[in-house]
Formats: C-alpha cells, sequence, structure tokens
C-alpha cells in the first residue's frame, strides 16, 4: 500500500492509503489519480488533494445540488463548473424540472476517466439526453451564456496557485454568474473548509461573494473525505429563505425529483443553513476581496509516497 498525502496546514496532513491504484496521468492541466482507498471505496485525486470518494460523495453532491435547486424551486437550465465526476450532474438530473445540464470542465482527460472508472458515482448521468459536456474553461462558457442559466454549481478542486481552478474564486468570476443567471437565480460553490485555521479562505470568498449578490449565506457539508466540515455559498439576487419550513421543502422534492436521496431532505437543510458564531463573527469583520490579480493562495499540491 502506498499513501497519499494532503497538507491540511503546514503541520496538518491528511493521509489516505491507496490499495490499488486504477488510474495515473499528468494530464494538460494537473496530476489525476483514480484509486481504491480500501474503506472509502473508491477515489479521484487531484493534484494530491482527496475530491471525492464513492463511500461518502453523497455527502457532498446533494447538498452542493440540492440546496441552491431548493432555493430556485423549480430549476430548468443548470451549469455546473468543474464536477468532472459526475456526482453533481447525477443529483441535478433527479429533478424533474431540468430540461439542460451542463457540465463545463477544462480537463476533458479526467472526465473520461471518470466516465470509465467511477460509474458509482456518475451512474449513466452522462449518457441522459439531457446531459451536455463541454470540456473547456467554464469562465468562457459563463461569459458566454448571459440571463441563461437558473443554477450555476462552481464544483471545484481547491484554489491552489499551480492548479486550474483558482480564477473561479474571484470577484470577476462572481460578476460574469451574476450575469449568467436568469432572474431569480442561485449560484453555489464549494468555499472552502470550517476548521478554525483554515477559515480565513471560506470567510475571504463569502465576503468576495457578498460584493457581487446582494445575498449571501453559508451551508455546511461534512464530508470525512474533506477532513474538516466544508463550506458551501449560496447567493442570490433574492432573499434566500434560512429557515425553511421543513414539510414545504420535503414536499417540493417529493413532486419535482425523480429517485431517491441519501442525506438531502427539508431537515438537513434547515441544520446545513445555520452557521456557527465564530464564522458569522469572522466574516462581519472581514474586508478581504479576492479578485484575478489577488487570488485566495490554498496549500499546494499534496504528495504520493
Ligand atoms: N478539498 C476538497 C474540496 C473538493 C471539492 N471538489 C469536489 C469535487 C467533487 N465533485
Amino acid at each position: 500500500m502506498h499513501w497519499i498525502s494532503e497538507h491540511l496546514t503546514p503541520c496538518d496532513i491528511w493521509q489516505h492509503g491507496v490499495l490499488q491504484t486504477l488510474a495515473h496521468r499528468v494530464t494538460a492541466f494537473q496530476e489525476m489519480d483514480v484509486v481504491d482507498s480500501g474503506p472509502y471505496g473508491k477515489a479521484l485525486v487531484l493534484d494530491g488533494k482527496w475530491q471525492t470518494c464513492t463511500g461518502d460523495e453523497f455527502l457532498y453532491h446533494e447538498p452542493i445540488v440540492h440546496a441552491p435547486c431548493v432555493l430556485h424551486g423549480s430549476p430548468e437550465r443548470v451549469l455546473i463548473a468543474g464536477g468532472a465526476d459526475g456526482g453533481a450532474l447525477r443529483e441535478v438530473l433527479k429533478w424533474n424540472t431540468v430540461k439542460e445540464a451542463v457540465v463545463a470542465d477544462i480537463d476533458g482527460d479526467v472526465v473520461q476517466a471518470c466516465r470509465e472508472l467511477l460509474p458509482e458515482i456518475h451512474q449513466g448521468a452522462y449518457d441522459d439526453p439531457r446531459a451536455k459536456i463541454q470540456i473547456g474553461d467554464a469562465w468562457e462558457l459563463i461569459a458566454n451564456t448571459p440571463n441563461h442559466w437558473d443554477v450555476i454549481i462552481a464544483d471545484l478542486t481547491d484554489p491552489i496557485e499551480e492548479g486550474p481552478a483558482y480564477k473561479l474564486f474571484t470577484q470577476e468570476f462572481f460578476k460574469l454568474c451574476k450575469k449568467a443567471l436568469r432572474p431569480g437565480g442561485v449560484f453555489v460553490n464549494q468555499a472552502g473548509s470550517q476548521s478554525p485555521p483554515l477559515v480565513d479562505i471560506l470567510i475571504r470568498v463569502l465576503k468576495t461573494i457578498s460584493t457581487v449578490f446582494e445575498h449571501t449565506s453559508l451551508i455546511t457539508a461534512n464530508v470525512p473525505t474533506y477532513g474538516s466540515p466544508w463550506g458551501l455559498a449560496l447567493a442570490a439576487d433574492r432573499k434566500l429563505d434560512l429557515r425553511p419550513d421543513v414539510d414545504a421543502v420535503d414536499g417540493l422534492l417529493n413532486s419535482k425529483l425523480t429517485g431517491s436521496l441519501r442525506m438531502f431532505d427539508g431537515e438537513s437543510l434547515l441544520g446545513m443553513l445555520q452557521s456557527p458564531k465564530y464564522i458569522r463573527d469572522r466574516l462581519a469583520q472581514e474586508t478581504t476581496v479576492y479578485t484575478v490579480d489577488s487570488p485566495p493562495k490554498f496549500l499546494g499540491k499534496g504528495s504520493r509516497q
């Protein structure tokens, strides 16, 4: 067995053992591993950082998709920036209101490997006639589709300087997303760790989004693979209901979803929408805004040993 190690802080390592490597490639954009990680199942690792494992991916993909879709109410056109593994696409396509679901991922090699090697995650979603795959920079697609999307989901890798995603955590990108949404549209992104020593990036991403959209909120996804509670940022130009009625959410899900959910329902959403005090306090004091000239700097690549 070998180990893939990801620094969470300069003094803390998050490490999973690898029983078998199913694919290893250095693509034009990043280093990719698809591995069997044992108890957490098959996993996608990019630049040495754990992206998703079959054993707990539903704890991430269900909230990153269904929270914005519930807040929208009846999404028809959904864009996923990143999301090569197809897990977010699988969840989007459960909405019977969805007519068009696009995955815009820069790395065709990773999409291809996930389609071949991680069917447990995409579950055939790429073959749905409503699904389209656009291999290319999500920035360009979003810039070229104004007033088009009901929900934009930024399902990205962490913003490491050497990686392909860091530009998509900036004010310029969030402004493009705002223009690309139709009235009533909702934006969500994976925004970073809630662990106190790491929380600065999450707080600054939330602050940056709040300079663009009228309403911003945090939801918490507890995904063991990521090593700490994870923050997803929700944003819209209409008020987000942060204390939704549990029965009303369950009624909406029952009427508009095909297929079952494992973690997400009205009660889970209500819980995930409530932020801890230290985060609300930090956000109230934050002044840093991420721009393309001054983007987030996340700890760099992990390593294989
Ligand atoms: N630190 C890990 C954050 C990973 C976010 N991206 C996950 C992609 C799963 N579709």
